[in-house]
């Protein structure tokens, strides 16, 4: 079975999914959209990496393997549908929402959920609305939030490493065919705000208009091969 989004196409086999990562880049719930060749490739080997990596952190995500140029090897997941959002740092729809400086620290990690309907533009919800709607129980709410806080901090000290700053991510997860919650989709300048020196490597170049957003990815891929080597 074949399942086409905004920016990646999944094709499930028997005991594996592929994950192609489209050129495709979109904002504002997906009303404004682009082009950008090679950016398939970038994000693929980036989450690559960065999964990798937290998968030596003891949190258990859907990678299997990288498959050049744009495709990942993942096991299969029934993906709850939501955006699960870390935040280290007011930004983006936290300023909208609640007010304060773009750059502040928050005091601890904040956890937010989010239904994925671009329709009703991605509704904020708290795990009472995940129990009543049926979306995820009580138990598996705490196992996505416990696990995105333990992969935000593990992220932010990768890249602490090199002087940047995470300021806040984007996770989904997916049950195993044994139940397990378990971090799938992405990790890509797509998905995470990342920052040095006032600098922006992350997809608020385009959301914001500020340049040419695939240099900056392709700064961030150079940047996770250097770190992840090390
Ligand atoms: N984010 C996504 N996909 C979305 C919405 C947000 O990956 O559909 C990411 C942003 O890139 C940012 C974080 O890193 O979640 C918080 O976004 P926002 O709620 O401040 O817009």
């Amino acid at each position: 079975m074949n399942y086409e989004g905004k920016t990646k196409i999944v094709k499930v086999t028997d005991d594996y999914a592929l994950l192609e990562f489209k050129d495709d880049i979109t904002a504002g719930d997906g009303l404004k959209h682009d082009v950008l060749t090679g950016k398939g490739s970038i994000c693929a080997e980036t989450t690559a990496i960065l999964m990798k990596y937290l998968s030596e952190k003891g949190i258990k995500t859907h990678l299997v393997e990288y498959i050049p140029p744009r495709t990942l090897k993942v096991i299969p997941l029934k993906m709850f549908p939501l955006e699960v959002v870390v935040r280290l740092k007011k930004a983006g729809s936290f300023v909208r929402r609640y007010g304060g400086v773009e750059g502040e620290d928050l005091p601890v990690p904040l956890v937010e959920f989010f239904i994925k309907d671009d329709e009703r533009h991605d509704p904020m919800v708290c795990v009472d609305h995940l129990e009543i709607l049926g979306i995820a129980t009580r138990e598996q709410a705490e196992k996505m939030k416990e696990a995105a806080v333990k992969a935000t901090l593990a992220l932010k000290e990768f890249f602490e490493r090199a002087n940047f700053e995470l300021w806040d991510i984007k996770y989904e997860f997916g049950l195993d065919k044994d139940g397990n919650v378990v971090l799938g989709d992405e990790i890509s300048p797509d998905t995470f705000r990342l920052r040095k020196k006032g600098e922006i490597f992350d997809k608020d170049v385009y959301r914001r208009d500020l340049g040419d957003p695939l240099k900056k990815y392709r700064e961030v891929l150079e940047l996770c091969r250097s770190l992840n080597s090390q």
